[in-house]
């Protein structure tokens, strides 16, 4: 049995546990991280690219955002394409005229390892947590051992073990709807991100850096990523995103294919006794409309600051606040990622109960496309977090 005493223990290197404990170390804060995978797995692990303006900002407040600042590409336009032809929205000119900054997930968790080591935090790399003991502040390890500290972050995403030793309520919705998430190894075929609406399903572009471009395809529920060829889907992008008519795809070997099936889950609460909930851990939303990254570091931030007021300052208003200043603002992310969702799928199918859907989300289009206020809602929500 080995015991590590740490103020704060932290299930999870993923952008939630990394911020947290770059900001707590910074606050001067004893923090040591358990992480199941190896650095070199959650270094190369491809997800998240698009950071919203609070998520720049709260990187940028705590030191954190060199690497994005060098290489890290603005992106400030969306576009759409459909039944309803094109249009393009230049969100930096709408709502807040806030702006996307697009930065790999995987170079962000390289940059936080390595300057959360530089600022004396600790990572046990390739260590499970088997089991969380919310009352005595204790991780429980695959080899036995115990690790105690005066309070535990469960930031081990949506797979983890420290959402079961919450015992709150969870709000679950199934989207019914898969996306095949792919990333090819071409440069970007369009400047911004392209949202396509076809009969045949939605299909979606995304920009991730010069040679890597990320593609998403609505797929059956169930389906398997190893069914279809590069070239047959390469060909099915073509036809939903009407090459034909738009412009050629730029193409590539596929490097990455996965299922991203539509979900969302929320916890209420999100804490504990001395375990307390951030990133996909205590919510999942669906990538619709790329909010999961930004929730985990808009959490991480509010649980940095609450337990940095508890331990140095020794109050614990904050702490004990701590699901009611989150939880809002997750549930307005998942309001407007399901608005998205509905905003992107239709019902397949020529039933009148199908056709009146597909026609209320053609209409929905085309007032996003004509209506300066259903615009400034748009950008508003699409980067706030
Ligand atoms: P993570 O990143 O999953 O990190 C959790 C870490 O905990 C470890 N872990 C354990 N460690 C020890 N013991 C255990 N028992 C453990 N169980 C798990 C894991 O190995 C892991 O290292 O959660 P975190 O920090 O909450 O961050 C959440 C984000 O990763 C996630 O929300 C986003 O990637 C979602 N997402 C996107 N978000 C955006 O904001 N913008 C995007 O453009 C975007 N695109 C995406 C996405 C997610 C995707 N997938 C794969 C679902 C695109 C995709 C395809």
């Amino acid at each position: 049995m080995s015991t590590l005493s740490a103020d704060v223990l932290i299930c999870g290197a993923g952008p939630a546990g990394l911020v947290l404990g770059n900001i707590l170390r910074a606050e001067g804060i004893r923090c040591l991280i358990v992480e199941r995978q190896s650095r070199a797995h959650v270094q190369s692990r491809a997800r998240a690219g698009f950071l919203a303006a609070n998520s720049v900002r709260i990187l940028s407040e705590n030191g954190l955002a060199e690497g994005l600042h060098a290489n890290g590409q603005h992106h400030d336009t969306c576009a759409f394409r459909g039944d309803h032809g094109e249009f393009e929205l230049k969100y930096s000119g709408l709502g807040r005229g806030e702006i996307h900054t697009v930065y790999p997930q995987q170079d962000l968790v390289r940059d936080l390892i390595a300057e959360f080591l530089n600022r004396g935090g600790e990572i046990r790399f390739n260590t499970e947590v088997q089991e969380i003991d919310p009352h005595d502040a204790a991780l429980l390890l695959a080899d036995g051992s115990r690790l105690t500290g005066r309070f535990v972050a469960g930031c081990d995403g949506q797979h983890g073990v420290s959402r079961q030793a919450v015992p709150a309520q969870v709000y679950h919705r199934d989207h019914g709807v898969s996306w095949f998430a792919l990333l090819a190894q071409a440069p970007p075929s369009l400047a911004g991100v392209m949202y396509a609406i076809h009969p045949n399903g939605f299909a979606g572009h995304m920009a991730r850096t010069a040679t890597v471009t990320r593609y998403y395809l609505q797929v059956p529920q169930g389906f398997d990523p190893n069914a279809w060829s590069d070239k047959q889907i390469w060909d099915e992008l073509h036809v939903r995103m009407r090459a034909d008519q738009y412009g050629e795809l730029r193409t590539g070997p596929i490097i990455e294919r996965r299922i991203v099936d539509m979900t969302s889950h929320v916890m209420d609460p999100i804490q504990h006794g001395t375990l307390f909930l951030a990133g996909d851990a205590a919510s999942l939303i669906s990538p619709s409309a790329a909010k999961g990254a930004n929730l985990a570091l808009m959490a991480a931030e509010v649980l940095a600051r609450a337990l940095a007021t508890q331990i140095n300052l020794g109050d614990a208003q904050p702490l004990i606040r701590y699901s009611a200043e989150v939880l809002p603002r997750i549930w307005r992310a998942q309001e407007f990622s399901h608005w998205m969702i509905n905003l992107l799928h239709g019902p397949f199918g020529n039933d009148s109960h199908s056709v009146f859907l597909r026609s209320l989300q053609r209409a929905r289009l085309e007032s996003l496309r004509d209506s300066r206020a259903h615009q400034d809602f748009f950008a508003e929500n699409y980067i706030g977090v």
